[in-house]
């Protein structure tokens, strides 16, 4: 089975990135052919600074070396090092109707918050139906925000098929979502999100993620009172990171009362910061070997093309551009 998925280096990574897709990511390159990358081709619809980019890009990366990701196991790459891709977005968009990208609920989230109405947001479903296409790839693991753009990839990939078969041109990808972590609250309680504002970040300082901790919205129930543990975005974050015991002595705490969301909080802060103790210190040591990376990078590179390029040739040669 072929794994294939992407993070946008459109800001710093944060526990809903980790939790919703980078997780799965280190777990399924330990059985399967995996390729990873940064999608910066992605993160152009939303960052538009070249030096910026250039070093989210290289921090996305490292990101990922340092969290577990290893490239002896999987391939990493970054997107733009693989410009195949956009060649099959182009022929991609060709037979995909404007109606399924115009039900896009993302977009339509997007251009609601504020963020001008332009083609690259608005195509945003094709070039990652390349990302995938373009590998043949089996499962992508991603977070429930993907799910109707994996569905878009599925229907692209059959209507040119249909196009263009007889016989099968592309493989069918499926979704890899896992329900306990399909959406991941931020601060307000809605989906963690960079364009939210409402993120904690991985690589935070300590100090910065406890400021950001005491910051999570709740009601205003005193200690004592017996709590929900299933509407408390707080009690939601804590059961990514505490043991089956820490979670049912808390769980029995909310429901008897006698738990107060400055413990909770204190609970959840200690548990992010020593949770990613030891990917911190990993992450320095990739910072200090820049060589180390680009090499990684390089060899990411030339793997990702030697996958894509035969994979392109049979897709140009099916709709008679060679
Ligand atoms: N809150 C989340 N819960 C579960 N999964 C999540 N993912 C993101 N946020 C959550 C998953 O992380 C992967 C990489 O995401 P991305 O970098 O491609 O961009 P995104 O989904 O657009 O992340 P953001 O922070 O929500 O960015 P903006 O604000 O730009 O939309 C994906 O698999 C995603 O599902």
């Amino acid at each position: 089975m072929r794994i294939l998925s992407g993070i946008q280096p459109s800001g710093a990574l944060h526990i809903g990135n980790y939790f919703g897709a980078i997780r799965q990511y280190i777990a399924l390159q330990e059985e399967h052919e995996a390729f990873y990358f940064i999608a910066n081709y992605h993160a152009l619809t939303s960052l538009r600074d070249a030096a910026q980019m250039r070093q989210n890009t290289l921090d996305a990366f490292v990101d990922l070396l340092a969290l577990g990701l290893d490239p002896a196991k999987a391939t990493l790459f970054v997107q733009s090092d693989v410009p195949e891709t956009v060649e099959l977005a182009w022929l991609l968009t060709t037979v995909t109707p404007m109606g399924w990208l115009e039900k896009c609920v993302s977009y339509k989230d997007k251009i609601q918050q504020g963020l001008p109405a332009e083609h690259g947001l608005f195509a945003y479903p094709v070039l990652m139906a390349a990302d995938i296409l373009l590998y043949d790839a089996d499962l992508v693991p991603v977070g429930q925000d993907q799910r109707q753009h994996l569905e878009i990839t599925r229907d692209v990939a059959e209507r040119f098929n249909h196009v263009y078969g007889p016989g099968e041109v592309f493989r069918l990808p499926k979704p890899y979502i896992l329900d306990d972590t399909a959406i991941v609250p931020g601060l307000d309680g809605r989906k963690m999100s960079k364009s939210y504002g409402n993120t904690i970040e991985i690589f935070d300082e300590p100090n910065v993620i406890r400021k950001k901790v005491k910051k999570i919205v709740t009601d205003s129930l005193p200690v004592e009172a017996p709590k929900d543990p299933d509407k408390c975005s707080l009690m939601a974050l804590y059961r990514l990171f505490a043991t089956p015991d820490e979670l049912s002595d808390v769980e029995r705490r909310y429901r008897e009362g006698g738990i107060g969301y400055g413990e909770m909080k204190n609970r959840l802060a200690d548990a992010i910061v020593a949770r990613f103790d030891a990917p911190r210190a990993a992450r320095a040591e990739w910072i200090a070997n820049p060589d180390r990376v680009a090499k990684v990078r390089a060899e990411g590179a030339e793997r990702a093309h030697a996958t894509a390029r035969p994979i392109l040739d049979r897709v140009r040669k099916a709709c008679g551009m060679a």
